[in-house]
């Protein structure tokens, strides 16, 4: 009896002393971690439905008894955020579209080492998402217009079982081009080589090298050779986001648009564009990493995001301050690239005082911390003159919802009347690349 005193007393002991290790020692370093672990209770989601789904799609049963032929590329890249493996996504998608292949569609994949959660920033995340929760539309097997013969897009899964011995393909097959070559260039030869193999089964070799490598998204001279191709793309002229994330659109309408009859549909229905929301106004403040990574890219003397940069766009990066590694070119970068609240609230004050349309609905997409974002509304509303602020700090979302709400802020920023994005972020640029899709007017997209 007195053991069993003894070693409940002990356990008790162990257990206050748990506790006291988690908040004292533990909690300072990783926050995130005992907050999961002990107020959330809960690990990230793992979407079972939305993989599950994926495995069902209408067209599988024809396909397995079609002459349908495949592309599977394997080596997106990992450990990147949204924005990065959104532009690697839409590119390989062009690649098999151009070769009349199937696109083989995989997950938002952080990490592929057979976990189930990694960390990001000190944050627990899904190891991977199912695209299907990101996304709906051709990307993720959804259907092209009527008259459009190319196969639909089919996932991973499907592949791997019509598929069970693809023909793969390495990047280095196709020579004859170099890293200074256009993007056009480089898809033509891409598309010779790969409509010249008869085997339906062909996947890329899953190593970590790209079929368009990641600096071109920087050099607008090569990329935007591409657009003329891309810009007729049905994938991005059907662009659809996921129910998933229309239904937090609608969720939190009060805190975007708070209007009560909108003008239009979030999403059109097919080949039906929509038009933006009127007097809405999207600002993308990039904080997080861009703190050490703006000091990175002025060190390079990084060029805005190509999509960032079409002629056509009135705000431009002065690249010319000479040396780059001067105190002035540093403080250029800083302004543009991480802007300090009253540059924010200045550029805010310019960018609405010049546009046609009045803008009285102001949303600020951001991952800048709470109490900064605060800090920041407040000085945005003694601007005045506004019906409403809202911000991603706001948004209430369920837990699925909650791990992939950097596209909720993209279709917020895609249906704003004017935009204010960051050049550098691949993030801002995919949001500018759908609106010069869908014939926004070029200068309602501008740039710290
Ligand atoms: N919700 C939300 N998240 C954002 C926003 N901007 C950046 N993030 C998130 O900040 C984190 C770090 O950014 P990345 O994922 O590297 O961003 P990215 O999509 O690669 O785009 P860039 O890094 O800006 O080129 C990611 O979780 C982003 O999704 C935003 O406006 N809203
Ligand atoms: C593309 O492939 C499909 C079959 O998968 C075929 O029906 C169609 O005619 C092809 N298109 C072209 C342009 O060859
Ligand atoms: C497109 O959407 C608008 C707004 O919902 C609707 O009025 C119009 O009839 C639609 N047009 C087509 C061709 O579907
Ligand atoms: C958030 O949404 C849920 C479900 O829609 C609702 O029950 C809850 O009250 C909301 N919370 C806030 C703070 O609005
Ligand atoms: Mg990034």
């Amino acid at each position: 009896m007195s053991t069993g005193f003894l070693s409940y007393r002990v356990f008790n002991f162990l257990f206050l002393f748990a506790i006291a290790f988690l908040i004292i020692v533990a909690f300072p370093f990783n926050r995130s971690l005992v907050h999961t672990l002990l107020v959330d209770h809960r690990y990230p989601p793992l979407y079972p439905k939305y993989h599950q789904q994926e495995l069902e799609l209408p067209h599988y049963t024809t396909y397995e008894h079609s002459d349908v032929k495949y592309l599977w590329a394997p080596n997106h890249p990992h450990r990147v955020g949204w924005g990065n493996l959104m532009q690697d996504y839409v590119l390989s998608y062009a690649l098999a579209y151009a070769s009349n292949r199937s696109f083989v569609f995989d997950d938002y994949t952080w990490v592929d080492d057979g976990s189930e959660f990694s960390y990001f920033n000190g944050k627990l995340i899904p190891s991977q998402v199912p695209l299907t929760a990101l996304l709906s539309g051709p990307m993720v097997g959804g259907e092209l217009p009527p008259n459009d013969p190319t196969p639909l897009a089919v996932s991973k899964d499907f592949f791997h079982r019509v598929c069970p011995n693809p023909t793969v393909l390495q990047v280095s097959d196709v020579s004859g081009w170099t890293d200074a070559d256009t993007v056009e260039f480089i898809m033509d030869k891409w598309v010779q080589k790969i409509t010249s193999i008869d085997d339906p089964c062909l996947q890329f070799a899953d190593t970590k090298e790209q079929i368009v490598d990641v600096v071109a998204y920087g050099q607008k001279e090569r990329l935007l050779s591409f657009w003329p191709y891309m810009s007729k793309l049905p994938l991005l002229t059907h662009w659809a986001w996921s129910h998933l994330i229309l239904d937090a659109f609608e969720a939190n309408r009060e805190v975007i648009f708070p209007p009560a009859v909108p003008s239009s549909p979030v999403q059109g229905s097919k080949n039906n564009r929509t038009e933006p929301f009127p007097g809405l106004f999207a600002i993308h403040v990039r904080r997080g990493d861009f703190k050490d990574h703006c000091h990175v890219l002025a060190h390079w003397n990084a060029d805005w995001n190509a999509f960032n940069s079409f002629l056509q766009l009135p705000d431009k990066l002065d690249r010319s301050k000479d040396p780059r590694t001067s105190a002035e070119n540093k403080q250029l970068y800083m302004d543009h690239c991480y802007p300090t609240m009253e540059q924010i609230v200045e550029k805010v004050k310019q960018v609405r005082a010049g546009s046609e349309e009045p803008l009285k609905y102001l949303y600020i997409m951001t991952n800048g911390p709470a109490s900064w974002v605060k800090e920041l509304k407040n000085a945005l509303r003694d601007l005045g003159g506004w019906e409403h602020i809202g911000s991603s700090r706001d948004l209430n979302l369920t837990w699925e919802q909650k791990y992939v709400a950097q596209a909720l802020d993209m279709l917020v920023a895609q249906k704003a009347q004017v935009l204010i994005g960051n050049g550098w972020s691949s993030l801002t640029s995919n949001v500018v690349m759908l609106r010069m899709t869908e014939g926004q007017p070029p200068e309602s997209n501008r740039f710290w």
